[in-house]
C-alpha cells in the first residue's frame, strides 16, 4: 500500500533540508498543493481555495532565500484565484490546480534539460571547471557536456558546513567525469589552473545579482582576479520579481550547530556563530546566466524579470512571499 505523503511532511523536509536544492525545492511545493488538492474532503471550490492557501502559507515559512518558491506557490495559486472566479464544478475546479502544478514540475525538468543543452555549448575540451554546492542545474551542464564527449575536468568545493560539494563530486564522479574535491578556502589556490565556474542560483535578482550558497561570493572574487569566467546556471523562476519592488532577498541565518556542536560551544563562553547559508554575487563577478531560454548578461535579468513576471500585481507578489516560520 503506498503511504498518504502530508503537505506538513514534505514542509518539513524542505526546513531540514532533506528536501534541498532551490529547482527542487520550488517542484515539491508544487507537488505539496497537489496533495492539497488531491486529499480536500469538501466538495466545496472556496473550502479547497482555503486549504490551499493554509498550505502556501505553511510552505513559504520553510526556507526564505530560493525564490523559485514563492514563484512556484504563487504560479500556482494566481492560476487557482482566477479559476475560482469563473464558478466552476469542483472537480474542474480542482483539476485545473493539479494541471497548473503539473504543468510547473514538467517545465522546471524541461528547463534544467535545456540548460543543460545551452550551457555544454560553453564547455571545450581541456576545460578545468571549479564548482560550489549541489546544484541539479549545473549537473545537467556538465553532464551533457560529458556525454558529447568533452575531455574537461571538474574540481568541486565541499561546501561547509553542510558540505554539498560531496554530493556533487559523488554525482559527477559516478559518471566518469575526473572530479577533485577540495575545501572551500582552497578555491583560491587552485584558480590560476581553473578556466571556468559554473554556479547555480538560488534567485537572480533585479539588478543581475546573484544570490546563492555561503562561499560562491568568495569563488566569484577569486575567479574575477584570476580572469576566469564566471557562469550562473539560473531558470527563470529562480528571478526574482519582488526585487522590483525594491524589496531584499532574505538569506537564511542556520543554526550554529551546523558549525560546531552544542557540547563544544558551551566551553566556549562568549563566542557568538553566525551561519549564514548564502550570499551575494555583484553583477560585475559574473559573466552570463545560462537560462532555459538562451544567454544573458546579468545586465539583463531585468528583462527576464519583466517578461516573466511583469503581469503580477503588486499585492500578488507580497501576498506570496516567503517568511521565517
Ligand atoms: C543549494 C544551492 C544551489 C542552488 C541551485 O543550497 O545553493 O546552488 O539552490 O540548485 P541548499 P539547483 O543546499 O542550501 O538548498 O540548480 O539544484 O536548483
Amino acid at each position: 500500500m503506498t503511504r498518504i505523503i502530508k503537505v506538513s511532511e514534505i514542509a518539513r523536509d524542505i526546513k531540514e533540508m532533506k528536501i534541498r536544492g532551490a529547482g527542487n525545492i520550488a517542484r515539491q511545493a508544487a507537488k505539496a498543493l497537489i496533495i492539497t488538492a488531491q486529499q480536500c474532503k469538501s466538495k466545496k471550490p472556496s473550502r479547497l481555495m482555503e486549504e490551499l492557501e493554509t498550505s502556501a502559507k505553511l510552505l513559504l515559512q520553510t526556507r526564505p532565500t530560493a525564490v523559485s518558491l514563492p514563484n512556484s506557490i504563487r504560479h500556482i495559486m494566481l492560476s487557482a484565484k482566477k479559476a475560482l472566479k469563473q464558478k466552476l464544478e469542483f472537480e474542474e475546479f480542482r483539476q485545473i490546480i493539479i494541471d497548473t502544478a503539473n504543468d510547473f514540475i514538467q517545465n522546471s525538468a524541461k528547463a534544467i534539460l535545456q540548460i543543460g543543452k545551452i550551457g555544454a555549448g560553453r564547455i571545450e575540451d581541456g576545460d578545468r571547471i571549479i564548482t560550489h554546492c549541489n546544484s541539479a542545474t549545473v549537473n545537467a551542464i556538465l553532464k551533457t557536456a560529458f556525454n558529447q564527449d568533452k575531455d574537461f575536468k571538474v574540481v568541486v568545493c565541499e561546501t561547509r558546513p553542510r558540505y554539498q560539494g560531496r554530493i556533487t563530486a559523488r554525482e559527477l564522479s559516478q559518471v566518469g567525469i575526473p572530479t577533485t574535491l577540495i575545501v572551500d578556502s582552497a578555491a583560491h589556490f587552485f584558480m590560476r589552473k581553473i578556466d571556468k565556474a559554473i554556479v547555480g542560483a538560488d534567485a537572480i535578482v533585479a539588478n543581475g545579482a546573484l544570490v546563492n550558497k555561503i562561499g560562491t561570493s568568495m569563488l566569484a572574487l577569486a575567479a574575477h582576479e584570476a580572469r576566469v569566467l564566471f557562469f550562473v546556471a539560473a531558470e527563470t523562476y529562480k528571478f526574482s520579481p519582488e526585487t522590483m519592488l525594491g524589496q531584499l532577498v532574505k538569506i537564511e541565518e542556520r543554526n550554529s550547530s551546523e558549525i560546531i556542536p552544542e557540547n563544544e560551544l558551551v566551553r566556549m563562553p562568549n563566542i557568538t556563530v553566525r551561519n549564514p547559508a548564502f550570499d551575494i554575487t555583484p553583477p560585475e563577478h559574473i559573466d552570463l546566466i545560462i537560462t532555459e531560454k538562451g544567454i544573458i548578461p546579468p545586465q539583463a535579468a531585468i528583462t527576464i524579470i519583466r517578461e516573466e513576471f511583469g503581469s503580477i500585481r503588486t499585492d500578488d507578489l507580497l501576498n506570496y512571499k516567503t517568511s521565517s516560520g
